[in-house]
């Protein structure tokens, strides 16, 4: 759980970090070679696309947000919604 590398996605004027355990599911199918994958994220199902880079709900209307993989220590809002002080 320790990584060097974290990944974020797109809020307004800044990025967020995806919770801990979101953040290593995204990891490890990153690392795996897959060109995405589904993941629940806060009670809906997210379509994470490694070849153009952003998230969007599946099956739903919703934003397309980037996304990136960078390092832990980048500033960012917070993680998942809560803000940082
Ligand atoms: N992890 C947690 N919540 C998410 C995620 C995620 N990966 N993706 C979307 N949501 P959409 P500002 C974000 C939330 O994309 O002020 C932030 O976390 C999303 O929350 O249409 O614009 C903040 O809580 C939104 O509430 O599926 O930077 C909030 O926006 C909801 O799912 C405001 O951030 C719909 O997003």
């Amino acid at each position: 759980a320790n990584e060097e590398f974290a990944w974020y996605y797109e809020g307004r004027n800044g990025w967020w970090a995806y919770d801990e355990k979101t953040s290593a599911d995204v990891e490890r199918a990153f690392k795996n070679g897959q060109r995405s994958c589904t993941l629940l994220i806060a009670g809906f199902l997210y379509v994470i696309d490694f070849e153009e880079m952003f998230q969007n709900r599946k099956n739903e209307p919703g934003r397309r947000r980037r996304i990136k993989r960078d390092k832990r220590d980048v500033e960012s809002k917070g993680v998942a919604g809560i803000r940082v002080a």
